[in-house]
C-alpha cells in the first residue's frame, strides 16, 4: 500500500505568512491553499469536485489510505471469510456486526494493527461503522442507493426545497455516483439472490410488500461473475472489507472527477488534528501524517480561505467540538453536538427452515417496505455471505425513531463523546420487533440468538447510518455554512437530523451537490 500519497495537479503552494493566532498550536512547517476539504468520502467528494471545476486551488485531506495496490496475494482488500490486516483500522481483532455463529467466536479473527478499511468507535451504548481511507464509507458499505419518497422528504431535511432536490439534485447525485439497478429476470434465476427471494416471499406471507433498491454495485459485472467469466467480488464474500471489483466506490467517481479538474490535491493517511482561526481570518488546519503502521511521519500547519469539514459525522464532530471548547474556534454555537441519530438502525436475524443459498451476493437488492406503517420500517434484506448454507435470513431495518443523541468533548481524549442513553435503542428495536415478530408468525420461524452477543435477537448497539450533531438551519445555516465563521462549511451527513428512511448517501450526495451550487457563486469562493 502506498505511504503518504500526493494525488492532483495542484499541490499546495508555497508558504504564506499569516498573523498566527497564539490559541492555534502550530506545526514547524506550514503552507497556504485557497480550500481545504477534510475527508473523502460522499460530502467531501462532492465538495472538492465542485470546487476544483470552479479553479479553485483544492487540499482534501484524508487519514485512510489510497485502497489502489495488491498486496501479496494479488487483491486490493481483504474477503470478510478470511479476513486480514487489510480488514480493520488499527485494530488487533476484526469486528464484524455479527459477534457470534450458533455462539461460538468464529466470526471475528485475530489481526495485525495496520491501516486497514473499515473503523468501529464504540460509545457507551453504540458502536458506529465508519469507512477509513480514499472514498470513505463508499469502500465499505453495501452500495445501496436509495433515493427516499418525494413525500419523506420534508421530515428528513425540513425547509429544504423539495422540488428542487428531486427534480435537480438527487438525478445528478444518482448520475455521478453510477447508480444502476438489477435486471429482475436475472434476480429471479440467480442462485446468488435466493436470500433475497425467501426474504421477499416471508415478507409477503405476512401481508408485507418489497421493494427493489438501486445500488452502485455494476450489475452487469455480477451476472458475469455469476458466469464465471470475471474475477469474482460481491459473489466471493467481499463487502465490509472492501470490494476488489465491481463496486464504483467514490474513489471511482468523484475523487477521480475532482483530481481531473487539475486544481485537487489529494493528501492520504493524514489526518487534521485541530482547525483554528488565524488573525487575517484564514483557518489553520493542523495535520499529521502516518504510515501503514501508525507512525507519525510528519506534521504540517495548511492555511486556507476556505474550509469544508466532509469528515463524516464522528471526524467532523471530533474537529468542531475540540475547536469550540479548547477556544480556537469559541463562537461555534451549541448547537453543534446536538440532532444526532442512527437511521433508527435495528440489525436481526431469523431462523429460517428454507435455504437461503450458499453463494450468496454482497449486495442487497431488495427491501421489506413499511414505511407507511404508524412507525415507518424499511428493512433491507440483508446478505451472510459463508460459501456454506446457513438457514438464516439477516436484516438491517431503518426504523423512524424519534430517538436523539448528543455529543459532548471530552477533553481527556481530545474527542467528542456520544452520549447515547441504554434505553435509546427500544424505540428502533420495537419497530422492527412489531415487523419481524408478524413475519415469524406468517412462517412458523424464529429469531436467532447465537450471532449477537449475550443471547440477544437484535444488533440495538450499532450502526451504519451515523446523522447529524451539525445539523442544517440549526447549527450551520440551510446550507452548511458555520455562523460566525466565514469560509467555513460543514458538508457530510452530520448535516442531516437523524433520519433518511432508507440507506443515506444518495441524500448526503444530493445535499453536498444543492449545497455546493449554492455557495461557491454566493461566497464568492475564489483563489
Ligand atoms: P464518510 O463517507 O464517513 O467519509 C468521511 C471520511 O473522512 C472518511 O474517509 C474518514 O477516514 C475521513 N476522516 C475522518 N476524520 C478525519 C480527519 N480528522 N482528518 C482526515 N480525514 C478524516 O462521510 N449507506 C447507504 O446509503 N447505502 C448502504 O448500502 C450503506 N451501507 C453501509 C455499510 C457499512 C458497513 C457502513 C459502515 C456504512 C454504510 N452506509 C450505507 C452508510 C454510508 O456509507 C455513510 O452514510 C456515508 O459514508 C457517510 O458519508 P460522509 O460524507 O458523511
Amino acid at each position: 500500500m502506498l505511504g503518504l500519497t500526493m494525488l492532483g495537479a495542484a499541490a499546495a503552494a508555497g508558504a504564506t505568512v499569516v498573523a498566527a493566532d497564539p490559541r492555534v498550536a502550530r506545526a514547524a512547517t506550514s503552507t497556504f491553499v485557497p480550500a481545504v476539504v477534510v475527508g473523502s468520502g460522499y460530502g467531501a467528494s462532492v465538495s472538492a469536485l465542485r470546487l476544483g471545476a470552479a479553479g479553485v486551488r483544492t487540499l482534501m485531506l484524508e487519514m485512510g489510505q489510497l485502497w489502489n495496490t495488491p498486496a501479496a496475494d494479488g487483491n486490493v482488500f481483504c474477503t470478510m471469510v478470511n479476513p486480514d490486516q487489510r480488514a480493520m483500522w488499527f485494530k488487533t481483532m476484526t469486528e464484524a456486526p455479527l459477534d457470534t455463529l450458533l455462539w461460538l467466536p468464529v466470526i471475528n479473527k485475530q489481526i495485525n494493527s495496520y491501516a486497514g478499511v473499515l473503523d468501529r468507535v464504540d460509545f457507551p451504548n453504540m458502536k458506529v461503522y465508519v469507512g477509513r481511507g480514499v472514498g470513505g464509507g463508499s469502500l465499505v458499505n453495501g452500495g445501496m442507493a436509495v433515493t427516499p419518497t418525494k413525500d419523506s422528504f420534508p421530515d428528513i431535511l425540513p425547509g429544504v426545497d423539495v422540488d428542487e432536490m428531486y427534480t435537480t439534485y438527487y438525478p445528478l447525485a444518482n448520475r455521478m455516483l453510477g447508480v444502476n439497478s438489477v435486471d429482475p429476470n436475472w434476480w429471479n434465476t440467480t442462485d446468488c439472490y435466493q436470500f433475497a427471494r425467501v426474504g421477499r416471499d416471508d415478507a409477503a406471507k405476512a401481508g408485507f410488500s418489497t421493494a427493489f433498491v438501486p445500488n452502485v454495485y455494476d450489475f452487469d459485472y455480477m451476472e458475469q461473475e455469476a458466469l464465471g467469466q470475471v474475477p469474482k467480488s460481491a459473489l466471493n464474500c467481499e463487502v465490509i472489507y472492501g470490494n476488489n471489483h465491481g463496486k464504483r466506490s467514490l474513489d471511482k467517481s468523484y475523487v477521480p472527477a475532482a483530481l481531473g479538474t487539475g486544481n485537487v490535491t489529494l493528501k492520504t493517511l493524514t489526518k487534521v488534528t485541530g482547525i483554528g482561526r488565524n488573525a487575517d481570518g484564514t483557518y489553520a488546519v493542523n495535520t499529521s501524517t502516518v504510515d501503514t503502521n501508525g507512525n507519525t511521519t510528519s506534521s504540517q500547519t495548511v492555511n486556507c480561505k476556505y474550509l469544508f469539514l466532509g469528515a463524516g459525522v464522528l471526524g467532523t464532530m471530533n474537529l468542531l467540538l475540540q475547536a469550540r471548547e479548547t477556544g480556537t474556534l469559541p463562537a461555534l454555537s451549541q448547537q453543534f453536538g446536538q440532532n444526532w441519530g442512527p437511521n433508527g438502525n435495528i440489525m436481526t436475524a431469523r431462523a429460517n427452515w428454507k435455504p437461503t443459498g450458499s453463494v450468496q451476493s454482497g449486495m442487497p437488492t431488495l427491501g421489506i417496505d413499511a414505511r407507511n406503517q404508524a412507525v415507518p420500517v424499511f428493512a433491507e434484506i440483508a446478505p451472510m455471505p459463508a460459501n456454506f448454507e446457513l438457514f438464516i435470513s439477516l436484516y438491517l431495518a431503518i426504523t423512524k425513531s424519534p430517538e436523539r443523541g448528543s455529543f459532548s468533548y471530552d477533553p481527556t481524549s481530545g474527542q467528542a463523546r456520544l452520549n447515547w442513553g441504554p434505553s435509546q435503542k427500544d424505540f428502533a428495536e420495537n419497530a422492527a420487533k412489531t415487523l419481524f415478530d408478524k413475519v415469524n408468525a406468517a412462517n412458523g420461524t424464529i429469531y436467532r440468538y447465537d450471532l449477537f452477543s449475550g443471547n440477544r435477537a437484535f444488533g440495538d448497539d450499532f450502526c451504519y447510518h451515523p446523522l447529524g450533531g451539525a445539523v442544517l438551519g440549526s447549527a450551520t445555516d440551510m446550507y452548511g455554512r458555520v455562523p460566525g465563521y466565514p469560509g467555513l462549511y460543514v458538508n457530510d451527513a452530520s448535516l442531516i437530523p437523524g433520519w433518511t428512511g432508507v440507506n443515506p448517501f444518495v441524500t448526503i450526495t444530493a445535499l453536498a451537490e444543492r449545497n455546493m451550487a449554492r455557495v461557491i457563486p454566493t461566497d464568492n469562493i475564489t483563489n
